[in-house]
Order: C-alpha cells, then sequence, then structure tokens
C-alpha cells in the first residue's frame, strides 16, 4: 500500500520532469471508468459500423469485415478531463488516416469535421484534422486484449498524447466514444454529448481547455 503510493509519486515526478503531466492533472495506475448511461451488449450478427455524410460513398462494415481493415498500434498518455492521467496505454485498431489514405474511405472536400456515433446517441466531435492525426485509433484493443465492455467493447475512439510528437492536438480523453458505431464526415461542428453539457468544444489538456 504505501510501496504503491510511493511508487505513483515517483512516477508522476518522472513523467512531470519529462514534460508529459498537463497542467491539473494527476497520475493514475488505475483506469477508471467514466461515462454516461449503461454498458450496451454487443452482438456480432448485428453489429454495424457505419461511414456517412461528407464522403463519396457511405460505407457499412459487419464486424467481420471491420476485423479485416489494416490495423495500427499505438502508445497513448490519455487525459481525463477529472484531471486523472494514465501513461504509455498501448491500443490496436483502425486508423481513420490509414482508412482514407488507403481508399476505404473517400472522402468529399467539404468534409471538415467528425462527429463519433456511439451507442444510446451518444456523440462527440473533434476537427477533421484532428482525426487524421496519429494519436487518434478506432481502438479494439487495450494492453494487447480485447476492450473490456466498460471501456467501449467492441470498438472505441482513442485520443492522446504520443510522446516526442508535440506537433499533433491533444484533446481530453472524453473526446474518444466508447461503443462506437459509426463516423459521419460533415462540413460543419456540432457539439457532441459532453460539448452540449457544457465541456469544451476543442477540449486542449496543454491549454487546459476543461468547460466552455
Ligand atoms: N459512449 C460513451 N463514450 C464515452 C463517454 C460516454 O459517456 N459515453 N464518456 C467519455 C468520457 S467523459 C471519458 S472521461 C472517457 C472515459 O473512458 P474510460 O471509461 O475508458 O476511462 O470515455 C468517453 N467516452
Ligand atoms: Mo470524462
Amino acid at each position: 500500500m504505501f510501496e504503491s503510493l510511493f511508487r505513483r509519486r515517483e512516477e508522476e515526478e518522472k513523467v512531470a520532469r519529462e514534460g508529459r503531466l498537463p497542467p491539473g492533472q494527476y497520475l493514475t495506475q488505475k483506469f477508471p471508468v467514466l461515462h454516461y448511461g449503461p454498458v450496451p451488449s454487443f452482438n456480432p450478427a448485428t453489429w454495424d459500423f457505419r461511414i456517412w455524410g461528407e464522403v463519396e460513398q457511405p460505407v457499412r462494415w459487419t464486424w467481420e469485415e471491420f476485423n479485416q481493415l489494416p490495423r495500427t498500434e499505438i502508445t497513448l498518455d490519455i487525459h481525463c478531463v477529472t484531471r486523472w492521467s494514465k501513461f504509455d496505454t498501448k491500443w490496436a485498431g483502425v486508423s481513420v488516416r490509414t482508412l482514407v489514405e488507403q481508399g476505404f474511405i473517400k472522402l468529399k472536400p467539404s468534409a471538415r469535421y467528425v462527429i463519433q456515433h456511439a451507442e444510446y446517441g451518444f456523440t462527440a466531435n473533434l476537427p477533421l484534422e484532428v482525426v487524421l492525426q496519429d494519436n487518434f485509433l478506432l481502438a479494439t484493443h487495450y494492453d494487447g486484449q480485447p476492450l473490456t465492455p466498460e471501456h467501449g467493447y467492441p470498438v472505441r475512439g482513442v485520443i492522446g498524447h504520443i510522446v516526442g510528437r508535440n506537433d499533433l492536438k491533444v484533446p481530453y480523453f472524453w473526446k474518444g466514444a466508447k461503443w462506437l458505431r459509426g463516423l459521419e464526415f460533415a462540413a460543419q461542428d456540432r457539439p457532441g454529448f459532453w460539448e452540449q453539457a457544457g465541456y469544451h468544444n476543442e477540449a486542449d489538456v496543454w491549454k487546459e481547455e476543461r468547460f466552455g
């Protein structure tokens, strides 16, 4: 107990020295669960993932098809607006940038924002350029294992900081929707669930943009 408290403090001081601890955040070794509403169930026979809006061709992938998309692994520092940060988290899944580059998604020039649509109508909005960054992933796996139901199984958006990539925008972790079912590419921005509840639209962790 004391030993693990001590280790937490040491690791926090280390990431702070490395410039990886954003203002107002603390390091946690746990993985807190945070969301509004119940955890949905998953049926692989009826589940689908849709792409629509400002695209040349709307797309619908079954779970089987989603699993055949090209895969990417990233390591992220994730920062929750409730002030916990978790460092060196390992994710695997599908990169939206790769889908665009390899022609799985054909964007119209009018596409400028992306709305993540999750179960029960939950939404989260981001600018297209952020969704196309290397630090945004449609994640199916955390730390080598499929996501647990409470962390978003089977697919969730994740966004965080990649060490050494200070060129990338880093929004708070709420900008990744758990139980994700589709991406809408939009010409206009539209506030998502937490943004409508008063959270900041851009949500930059380094600028501490917590509330709008
Ligand atoms: N579908 C859905 N996704 C969601 C949320 C939610 O309420 N519903 N909350 C967000 C918030 S506020 C946070 S902090 C993270 C938490 O992810 P975690 O439970 O895996 O830590 O999920 C985000 N994604
Ligand atoms: Mo959150």
